[in-house]
Order: structure tokens, then C-alpha cells, then sequence
């Protein structure tokens, strides 16, 4: 007799992959891997592509922007011009860009990042540029990792499994502040990301005794410092990189000493937005119109950089 299979079964492939994540073997027909809870379909998505999978990593603290950034990239890069256009690589990288994108539409923004590892949302997308040598493509994965467990995984590696394979695979790191938290509360996101930054040394054993022989090398991630939410502040859209020297000097500064190939950015999302208040007195922010800017910069120096 058939044995009829258990709904949640359904639609998984009976293949035994590696995982794409942590390299760990999937033989059962599991929906996450054991060790690090990604999902077993990135890492049969990642089995039927050919050629090299870029790793990106989008750090940053809790309420920095992530989701919102990660979520609109996608929806960006379908829409992008020829030279330079993504396209999801399976059904379920759409569910970040589906999020947020209704969400936004709705004149709210989505739901903070649960802290479970097997809950986060992945991105595995296909970029096809049009460049003078020819035509290339090149596929990345990003997760979207949550904040409190990101600052988590920072202050005891190993904690998030997924956290510190992606971050020492990625060839390319986000990390992203706060541009309105950065002018108004002083150090502490300065601090912050200058642990962020540390971690990535960490994981890409890059020490600062060896900037100068870092320097030499061709290798080592490139890593893009992005100031988010800048439609409300200025300073941060105009001048990136001097907003940074002002206001997170120690960021600023590790960075220069220990990433050969690092660069400051800003984006926003929201053409401007605004805190409403409900009947029970509950304050939330919300979008008054979708004008993304300064997006897919950082993404393109990147990938300029793999
Ligand atoms: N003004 C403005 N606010 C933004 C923008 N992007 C995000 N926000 C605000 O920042 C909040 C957090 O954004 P998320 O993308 O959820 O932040 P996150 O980094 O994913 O946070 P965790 O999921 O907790 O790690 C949103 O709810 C908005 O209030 C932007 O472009 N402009
Ligand atoms: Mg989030
Ligand atoms: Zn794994």
C-alpha cells in the first residue's frame, strides 16, 4: 500500500543535499537544517544552480532598517534597468519582498524580525548585468537575520550558527545604522558598529597588526557602512562619509585600519514618514509615501567588488 505524505512533506524534494549555509548533510526530509536552522529549500535551490553563490550579509542592530532595505531590494532589482536587473531564484525568496512591499502599500512598515533562526526570511536572487567585457551573472543569498539576535551572536560567537557561517562566507557585508539614532543618541550606535565591524574581523580573521599586508591582499570582504532612514536626516544623504568621521568616529576609524575595501553610503525608503498615534495612545511610525533612494549604490559596489 502508498503510504499518503504528511502534508508538511509535500513539495520538498527527496534529494540529500549539503546545506547551503553551514555545510552540515540534510539526508531526512526536514524543512531546517538541524545545526543552523536555514531552510532546507535554499539549499536545494542552491544545488540546481551552476556557478559560484555570493554570500551577503546585512548587519545591524535591531530597528536599523534590514528587513525594509533587504525586502525592497528585490523589488528594486526586478525593476532595475537592463544593466544592472535581479530576479528571485525560487518561490520562496519573494516571501521578504512580499512583506514588505504589502506592508508599505499599507502605509505601515513590517513586523520587527522574530529572534528564531528557522522564522528569518532568505533572499536568493540572480543579477544580470550588461558591462563593456560582456554579459555576467552573478547569484547572491542574504538573509534577513533579526537584530537582538545578531547583538547576541556579537557578544558570544556561535550562539546563531547561521549568523557566523554567513557572516565568515559573506564576500560582501552591509552593515547598517540608523542615520537619525546616529545624530541624536550620541555613541551608542557609534559602539555598536564598531562591534559589528570587529565581528567581521573576527569571523575574517582580519586582525589590525595585519591592515597593511590586509591592504596588499587582493581578497577580503568588501564591506559597505549604510546610514539608513536618511529622508530624515540630511547630513547623513549629502555626505556619508563625513557624516561618519563626525558622529561615529570609532567606527569610522577601525574601519580604515582594518577593511582594505570599505565605503560609506546612505538610503531611505520612505519619502518621508511620520509618528501616528491610535485611539489607545499607542505611537508607531509610519511611511506617508514610498520614495526609495541610495538602494541598490551599495549592492552595485559590492557586487563590483566579487
Ligand atoms: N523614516 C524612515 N524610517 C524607516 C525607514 N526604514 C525603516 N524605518 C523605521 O525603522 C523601523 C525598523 O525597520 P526594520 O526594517 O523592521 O528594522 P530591522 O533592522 O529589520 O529590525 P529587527 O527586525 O528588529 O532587526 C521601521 O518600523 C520604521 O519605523 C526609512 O527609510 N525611513
Ligand atoms: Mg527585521
Ligand atoms: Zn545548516
Amino acid at each position: 500500500m502508498i503510504q499518503p505524505t504528511a502534508p508538511m512533506m509535500q513539495g520538498l524534494p527527496p534529494l540529500a543535499v549539503d546545506c547551503a549555509c553551514c555545510g552540515g548533510r540534510l539526508n531526512e526530509r526536514i524543512e531546517h537544517c538541524p545545526n543552523c536552522e536555514a531552510p532546507v529549500s535554499l539549499s536545494h535551490a542552491v544545488a540546481t544552480r551552476s556557478g559560484a553563490q555570493n554570500f551577503i550579509s546585512v548587519l545591524g542592530a535591531s530597528n536599523a532598517g534590514k528587513t525594509v532595505f533587504l525586502g525592497l531590494l528585490l523589488d528594486i532589482l526586478s525593476k532595475g534597468p537592463e544593466e544592472f536587473r535581479g530576479m528571485a531564484t525560487s518561490a520562496f525568496s519573494v516571501d521578504l519582498q512580499e512583506q514588505v512591499v504589502t506592508a508599505l502599500e499599507n502605509r505601515s512598515f513590517p513586523e520587527k524580525t522574530p529572534n528564531e533562526a528557522d522564522l528569518w526570511k532568505w533572499l536568493h536572487c540572480q543579477i544580470s548585468m550588461v558591462q563593456k567585457k560582456g554579459n555576467r551573472d552573478v547569484d547572491l543569498i542574504s538573509p534577513d537575520f533579526a537584530g537582538e539576535a545578531i547583538a547576541m551572536e556579537v557578544n558570544q560567537a556561535g550562539m546563531y550558527p547561521a549568523i557566523q557561517s554567513i557572516v565568515s562566507k559573506s564576500t560582501g557585508l552591509l552593515l547598517l545604522c540608523d542615520s537619525m539614532r546616529v545624530r541624536d543618541e550620541g555613541s551608542a550606535e557609534d559602539l555598536f558598529g564598531m562591534k559589528l565591524a570587529s565581528y567581521i574581523a573576527q569571523q575574517h580573521e582580519i586582525s589590525n597588526e595585519h591592515a597593511a599586508q590586509q591592504r596588499k591582499r587582493s581578497n577580503g570582504p568588501a564591506l559597505a557602512i549604510v546610514f539608513t532612514k536618511c529622508d530624515g536626516c540630511s547630513e547623513a544623504r549629502d555626505d556619508p562619509s563625513g557624516f561618519a568621521a563626525n558622529n561615529t568616529p570609532r567606527l569610522f576609524e577601525f574601519c580604515r585600519r582594518t577593511f582594505r575595501d570599505h565605503a560609506f553610503f546612505a538610503a531611505s525608503v520612505a519619502g518621508s514618514s511620520g509618528i501616528l498615534s491610535d485611539e489607545t495612545g499607542c505611537q508607531q511610525r509610519v511611511p506617508f509615501h514610498v520614495q526609495p533612494q541610495g538602494i541598490l549604490e551599495p549592492l552595485r559596489w559590492i557586487v563590483s567588488r566579487i
